[in-house]
């Protein structure tokens, strides 16, 4: 019911409508009508209330409201469903939490996150209303050996929009950070949950700094923003579209046969590490290497000190001798 009141509101955007057309529109009790108006007010929509006129939508520049963009991505199948928070702990956790209950293709998303996770217990910032941060729920019928091919695959949808959107340099640092001038904007975090042969579903968590004018000194020498590298506010709404666009043409060939190569184009064409001397950083472990490739299943192909290969599947990156970030 509140969709379809939101829907007629839509319909109507910048007049009233009264709640005795609403109610008789759709059905319900005006009192109904009533507590569903509160309900979506709370969670964001900007709605003006006047007695004996009605509710009218008022526009919302710089809110990621669901309507607007599954109206702009009626094409795609990845977010025709949008679950919006204004603020939640976490949309990964979100997501595992409803996973059973979510549709194939469903998209989180939340103004902001109280508790968003990183890798490995790690935090990630997520102040309100200045970046995106987005889940994706899939239901891939692939074993689940194919999961971590899902980070390359949002890298490359991120960095593709970013680039059309901005002309930003963005690069992709394997395997999951997207980053410009050497400092990170975007965190990719992948979970899966599946037997042996299968995959019950796939989350894949999208972090970026998109219109943050500032970071904490903790962040400030690795962390930057969209707004920061090129000093223009962005149309978060425009960016999500796109990105789930880029997202879904990427999956869906991928999806067809398992052949990642389109993604691998991107990957490897944008790579921030290809040809470059890099430690590696595996637990406990450091190893010094040379990064030569990205093959096939999307591991990392490098050359040790010594002219041993060795193909790397997960880990932490960071190019030798440059200050920064990366
Ligand atoms: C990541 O982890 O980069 C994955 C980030 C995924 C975030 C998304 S947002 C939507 C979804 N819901 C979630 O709860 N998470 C996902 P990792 O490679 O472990 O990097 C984490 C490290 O990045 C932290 O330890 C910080 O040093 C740094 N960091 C934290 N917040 C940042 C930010 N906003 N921008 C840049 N760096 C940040």
């Amino acid at each position: 019911m509140r969709s379809k009141i939101l829907e007629e509101l839509y319909i109507n955007k910048g007049n009233y409508i009264s709640g005795e057309v609403l109610r008789t529109k759709l059905g319900v009790s005006r009192t109904a009508i009533w507590k569903h108006i509160n309900a979506l007010k709370e969670e964001g929509y900007n709605i003006e209330t006047i007695p004996r006129k009605g509710y009218m939508l008022l526009e919302m520049k710089d809110k990621l409201l669901p309507k607007e963009i599954e109206a702009l991505i009626s094409n795609n199948a990845i977010g025709q469903q949008i679950v919006y928070f204004d603020s939640i702990d976490s949309t990964n956790s979100y997501a595992k939490k409803e996973a059973n209950k979510l549709k194939d293709g469903t998209v989180i998303l939340s103004e902001e996150q109280l508790l968003g996770r990183g890798r490995r217990g790690r935090n990630w910032s997520s102040p309100k209303g200045t970046g995106i941060w987005m889940s994706l729920v899939l239901k891939p019928n692939i074993p689940p050996t194919e999961g971590v091919k899902m980070t390359q695959i949002a890298a490359a949808a991120v960095c593709k929009s970013i680039r059309e959107l901005t002309g930003l340099n963005a690069l992709i640092k394997w395997p999951n950070d997207i980053v410009i001038n050497g400092k990170k904007i975007c965190g990719i975090l992948t979970e899966m949950a599946g037997e042996l042969n299968e995959v019950n579903y796939i989350i894949v968590g999208i972090g970026i700094n998109v219109n943050t004018d500032g970071f904490s000194c903790e962040l400030k020498e690795k962390a930057t923003s969209l707004f920061i590298e090129g000093g223009k506010k962005i149309d978060r709404r425009e960016l999500v579209v796109n990105i789930l666009k880029n997202f879904e043409a990427l999956y869906n060939i991928y999806i067809k046969d398992l052949n990642l190569d389109e993604t691998l184009v991107i990957v490897k064409n944008y790579s921030a590490i290809l040809g470059k001397e890099i430690k590696i950083i595996q637990g406990n472990l450091e190893k010094k290497a040379r990064a030569i490739d990205i093959n096939n299943e999307g591991l990392l192909l490098v050359q040790m000190d010594d002219g041993s290969k060795e193909l790397i599947s997960s880990g932490e990156v960071s190019i030798r001798g440059e200050n920064g970030y990366i």
